[in-house]
C-alpha cells in the first residue's frame, strides 16, 4: 500500500501530460482495428465550459475509452462551432475584435476541457472561423451552387430598423427587435436559399430507418418537414377571380361557412386600394409571422365585399382577409370550417358565422348542440348531402375524386418544409463566395481565389454590417469581364458550419473539404450526443447536407448519425432573498434543513430547481469543483444519479459523496494481496457478472446503471476476505472504472505495477462459465403439497436430490417410513414423493 488518500490535485495532471505524450487518443485513420466514430455537438465558444457541457463531453468520453478497451480505433475528436452573433456582441459591447474575442475564450474552453481528462483527439481540432475551414465551406457552396441546389430569390424579412440587420424570428420579440427594442418590419431583400425542399421525402424516408435515435427527435423532424396531403381547389368569386385553397380535409367541404385569405394574398393586395383594406393589411404586418405564434395569436379579419361560390351547395361564402393565413403555406387561402378546425372556430365565434358540424361520432349525434371549441376528431360524415355516412377517409377520397373528374381541383400533397434561407448581414460568419457584376450578373468566386476571408479591420460602432459598409473589401474586379464588382457581403447562416464539422474532423486534407475515401474509414458517427434543443434544425441541416453533397458525388454517406442520444439538462436549486433577485450558491450557506446567506446570516428562500442559467444565478463553475474536488469527482458525479435522458440536479451532497468514493476506490485497490490464497466463488461470480453488465450498460448509454453496478461490486470486495478472488474482482472494478475515472484507475494501475497506460488497456474478459449461478433452489412436494425447499448443485442426478431431501425432518415426516410408492422428478425444479405402501390395483 501506498498513500492512503488519492491526490487529483497532482495525479489529474500528470496523466493528463502522460496521454497527450502517448498520443494515446489520437486516431489513426490507417488502423486495421475497427474503427468508431464518436462525436459530442461541438460547443460555440461563449467564454466558459458549463456543467452542461460537461455532462454530455463526459458521457461521450466513457464511450470512446470503453470502445477503446473493447478494441477499437477510435475517433474522438473536438472543435469550435466559432462563428455567430454573440462574437459580434461582444465586439459593441466591449469593444474587442469578434476574433480576438472567439480565440481567446477558445483557448480558455480547451485549457478546462483538458483539466477534465476528456480523452480528445486534439491533432483534429479547429474552429469553424478559421479560413481553412470556411474556405472549403465556400467550395462546397460553389459545388452546391454549380449542382442548382443554391439560388436567390427576393424574400420578406425581419427587418431592424434600428440595429439595421435582418433578424430570426425568434429575435422578434412582441413585434420587436430583441436587442434594440425597436417596432420590426417586414422588407423585401434579395437572399440565398438552399434547396432543402428537394430532399424533402428523402429526409422524411431516412427517419425510418434511424433505429437509434429517439422517437420524440423523429417526431419532431417529421412535423417540421410536414407532409401532408389533401385538395387544393378554385372558389369562383363574386369579383370574376379564381380563388385556390388548400385544405387536408376535403371531407369538411359542406361544413364550409367563410373563406380566409392572408394578408399578403394577391387578391388582397388588389383590393389594398381602400383604405380600410389597407389599414387591416398593415395591422396584419406587425404581428407574428410564425405558424406557432399564429396559433395562440388572437384571430383577427376583414371582412371583404366579395363572396366565393361553394363547389357542391352554390352558397356564397364571404370572403375575409384573415391574421391566420399564411401566404407561404399552401395556396395562402383555405376554406374556414369552424365546426373541425380550432383556428375557424374562433374566428368564426369572433364575426359571428355558421359553425356547422359535418363529423359526428354517431350519426344520432348529427344535430346535438356543438361544444366550446371544434371538433378534431375522426367520425362519420353528416349533414352532408352525398358524403353522409361514410368514413372521414371515404369523404377524402370522394371530394377529391369529383373535384378532378369537375376539373375544379386535384389531390396534391404539401410540404411545411421551406427552403433554408441562409444569408445573414452579419459580419462574423464566412462570406458568401459570389461577386455582382453589373455586366454579368452574379458571378462564382473562381475556386483558386478561395478562401474569400473575412477583412480584419471592422468597426462595430455603427449599426448594420460591416461588410457592407467597409471602405475597400467589397470593391473587387469582375473575374468573368475584369470590370468593377461588388463582393456580396451576406455571410452564411451559422447552421451551414455545423452542418459539415463532422466531416472535416474525419479526414481534413489542406486541398480540399474531405477526402471520401477517409470519410468512408470512419462514417457515420457511431454515437452522437448533444443537446435536445437540437433535435430539428442542427440535425436536420446536417442530414440535408450529408445527402446535398453524396448527390453531387462528393460524398458516400446518406446518414452522419447512426445513433443520437440527446442527454437532459444539469439543474440546481435557485435562491433568493427578500425580493432582491437570484443569489449564486456562492453566497449561500446550504444545510440540510434550510439555506442562509454567507454574508449575514439572514435566511435565504429556497426556489424550484432549474437548469442552471447565468440569468437565474444558480450556476456552479466546473473550474472551482474539479479544484475542490478533482476530475473524476466531477465526471462520476455526471455519470451516476439520474438516467442520462433525465435532468440531473447538481448537490454539494452528491459531489461529496462522489469524492468519498474516489477515496474509498483508492484504499481498495491498495488492498489487492499478492499472497492471499484460496477462492471466493460468489465473489468471482459477482466480479465476470458485473464485466457483462456494465458493459451492456454502457453501449446502452445506461451510465447511471453501470455506476450502480460498480458500487455493488465495491461493496461485494470491500467485505470480502482476502483470496485470489477477491484480487480479481479489485482489478475488475479497477477496469470498469477506467472509462469513468481514467486518472484514477491510472494512479492505480501505476501503484499496482502497471507499466502500460490502462486507457490502452483490453476490457476484462468475463468467463461465461462463471455467469451462471450453478446451485438451485429446488421444491419437495410430498402428495403435491410443499413441505420443504432445498439448495443443491444445478444439474443434480436424482438419487442424489432424493437423499438430501430425505434428510428433511419436515420431509421425512410426511413421507413416513415405508419407501416412497412414487417419486417424480424434475430436473432443478422439483422432487414430489408419492408415500407408500403399494397397494394392488383392483382386479
Ligand atoms: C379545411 C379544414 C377543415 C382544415 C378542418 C383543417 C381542419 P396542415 O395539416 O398543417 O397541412 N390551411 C391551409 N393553408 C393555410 C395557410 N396558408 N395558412 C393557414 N392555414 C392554412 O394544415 C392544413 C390545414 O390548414 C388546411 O386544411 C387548412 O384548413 C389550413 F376540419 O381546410 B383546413
Ligand atoms: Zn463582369
Amino acid at each position: 500500500m501506498t498513500d492512503t488518500r488519492f491526490d487529483p490535485s497532482r495525479a489529474d495532471g500528470h496523466w493528463q501530460r502522460a496521454w497527450e505524450q502517448a498520443g494515446t487518443f489520437t486516431a489513426d485513420s490507417n488502423s486495421t482495428k475497427p474503427k468508431s466514430y464518436v462525436l459530442e455537438m461541438f460547443p460555440y465558444p461563449s467564454g466558459r465550459i458549463h456543467m452542461g457541457h460537461v455532462r454530455n463531453y463526459a458521457m461521450g468520453d466513457v464511450l470512446a475509452r470503453y470502445k477503446k478497451m473493447r478494441g477499437y480505433e477510435v475517433l474522438h475528436p473536438m472543435g469550435w462551432d466559432a462563428f455567430g452573433m454573440p462574437a459580434e456582441n461582444a465586439a459593441m459591447e466591449k469593444k474587442v475584435h469578434p476574433g480576438a474575442w472567439t480565440r481567446a475564450n477558445i483557448e480558455a474552453m480547451k485549457a478546462q476541457l483538458k483539466r477534465i481528462g476528456f480523452a480528445l483527439d486534439w491533432t483534429r481540432e479547429f474552429a469553424t472561423c478559421d479560413p481553412e475551414y470556411y474556405g472549403h465551406e465556400q467550395a462546397l457552396f460553389l459545388d452546391m451552387y454549380a449542382a442548382g441546389l443554391v439560388y436567390r430569390r427576393s424574400s420578406t424579412v425581419n427587418w431592424d430598423p434600428v440595429d439595421m440587420t435582418v433578424l430570426a424570428n425568434e429575435q422578434v420579440i412582441d413585434g420587436k427587435g430583441w436587442r434594440s427594442g425597436a417596432e420590426v418590419e417586414k422588407r423585401k431583400l434579395d437572399q440565398w436559399f438552399l434547396k432543402i425542399t428537394d430532399f424533402a421525402q428523402d429526409l422524411l424516408d431516412g427517419l425510418g430507418e434511424l433505429e437509434h435515435w429517439p422517437d420524440k427527435v423523429k417526431l419532431m423532424q417529421e412535423n417540421w418537414i410536414g407532409k401532408s396531403s389533401g385538395l387544393e381547389f378554385s372558389f369562383e368569386l363574386s369579383s370574376g377571380e379564381h380563388l385556390p385553397v388548400y385544405t387536408t380535409r376535403p371531407d369538411t367541404i359542406f361544413g364550409a361557412s367563410f373563406v380566409a385569405i392572408a394578408a399578403d394574398h394577391p387578391v388582397a393586395q388588389g383590393m389594398a386600394g381602400d383604405p380600410a383594406v389597407a389599414d387591416f393589411i398593415e395591422q396584419c404586418k406587425k404581428g407574428a409571422t410564425t405558424a406557432a405564434a399564429l396559433e395562440t395569436a388572437e384571430k383577427l379579419g376583414y371582412r371583404t365585399e366579395i363572396t366565393a361560390q361553394h363547389p357542391f351547395t352554390g352558397e356564397a361564402l364571404p370572403v375575409f382577409i384573415a391574421n391566420f393565413v399564411l401566404m407561404d403555406y399552401g395556396t395562402g387561402a383555405v376554406m374556414g370550417v369552424p365546426g373541425h378546425d380550432q383556428r375557424d372556430f374562433e374566428f368564426a365565434t369572433k364575426y359571428a358565422l355558421p359553425i356547422q358540424r359535418v363529423v359526428a361520432r354517431d350519426a344520432a349525434d348529427a344535430d346535438a348542440p356543438m361544444g366550446d371549441e371544434a371538433e378534431a376528431g375522426d367520425g362519420v360524415i353528416v349533414n352532408s348531402d352525398f358524403l353522409n355516412g361514410m368514413t372521414v377517409e371515404d369523404a377524402k377520397a370522394e371530394v377529391i375524386t369529383r373535384a378532378e373528374s369537375g376539373g375544379w381541383g386535384k389531390g396534391t400533397t404539401v410540404w411545411r418544409l421551406r427552403d433554408w434561407g441562409i444569408s445573414r448581414q452579419r459580419y462574423w460568419g464566412t462570406p458568401i463566395p459570389f461577386i455582382h457584376c453589373d455586366a454579368c450578373g452574379i458571378v462564382p468566386v473562381p475556386k483558386d481565389q478561395l478562401p474569400v476571408t473575412l477583412p480584419d479591420d471592422v468597426d462595430f460602432e455603427t449599426p448594420g454590417n460591416p461588410l457592407e459598409r467597409h471602405p475597400t473589401w467589397k470593391h473587387v474586379d469582375c473575374p468573368r469581364c475584369a470590370g468593377k464588382a461588388r463582393r456580396e457581403t451576406d455571410t452564411l447562416d451559422t447552421f451551414t458550419n455545423s452542418s459539415w464539422y463532422f466531416l472535416r474532423f474525419a479526414s481534413q486534407p489542406a486541398d480540399a473539404p474531405f477526402d471520401p475515401a477517409e470519410i468512408a474509414k470512419w462514417l457515420p458517427v457511431e454515437h452522437y450526443i448533444g443537446g435536445v434543443e437540437h433535435a430539428i434544425l442542427h440535425l436536420l441541416y446536417a442530414r440535408f447536407w450529408t445527402r446535398a453533397l453524396e448527390r453531387i458525388g462528393k460524398l458516400d454517406v446518406k446518414e452522419p448519425f447512426a445513433a443520437l442520444f440527446t442527454q437532459g439538462m444539469v439543474t440546481h436549486e435557485t435562491y433568493s432573498h427578500g425580493g432582491n433577485g437570484w443569489l449564486s450558491p456562492e453566497e449561500v450557506n446550504r444545510t440540510s434543513d434550510g439555506a442562509t446567506l454567507k454574508a449575514s446570516g439572514e435566511p435565504v428562500e429556497i426556489g424550484r430547481v432549474v437548469k442552471m442559467s447565468k440569468s437565474k444565478k444558480n450556476v456552479v463553475d466546473p473550474d472551482n469543483i474539479i479544484e475542490n474536488y478533482g476530475a473524476d469527482a466531477v465526471r462520476w458525479f455526471m455519470l451516476s444519479d439520474s438516467p442520462p435522458e433525465r435532468d440531473l440536479p447538481w448537490s454539494e451532497a452528491g459531489i461529496e459523496g462522489c469524492w468519498r468514493f474516489v477515496q474509498r476506490l483508492w484504499r481498495l485497490f491498495g488492498q489487492i494481496d499478492p499472497a492471499a490464497a484460496g477462492e471466493d466463488k460468489a465473489l468471482a461470480r459477482k466480479a465476470h457478472q458485473a464485466i457483462v453488465a456494465v458493459a451492456d450498460d454502457i453501449e446502452a448509454l445506461s451510465f447511471n446503471k453501470a455506476v450502480a453496478r460498480i458500487y455493488e461490486l465495491t461493496g461485494a470486495a470491500e467485505k470480502a476476505a482476502p483470496s485470489e478472488s477477491r484480487n480479481f474482482a479489485i482489478r475488475t472494478v479497477l477496469h470498469l472504472i477506467a472509462p469513468m475515472m481514467p486518472h484514477l484507475a491510472e494512479e492505480a494501475h501505476a501503484m499496482l505495477g502497471a507499466d502500460a497506460l490502462i486507457a490502452d488497456a483490453a476490457w476484462p474478459v468475463h468467463d461465461a462459465a462463471m455467469l451462471v449461478e450453478d446451485e438451485v433452489t429446488i421444491a419437495v412436494q410430498v402428495l403435491g403439497k410443499l413441505r420443504d425447499t432445498i439448495n443443491v448443485q444445478k444439474g443434480i442426478a436424482q438419487d442424489d436430490a432424493v437423499n438430501l431431501a430425505m434428510q428433511s425432518s419436515k420431509v421425512r415426516q410426511h413421507v413416513g417410513e415405508a419407501p416412497p410408492r412414487k417419486i417424480i422428478f424434475v430436473q432443478d425444479r422439483l422432487i414430489n414423493f408419492v408415500p407408500g405402501p403399494v397397494t394392488k390395483p383392483a382386479p
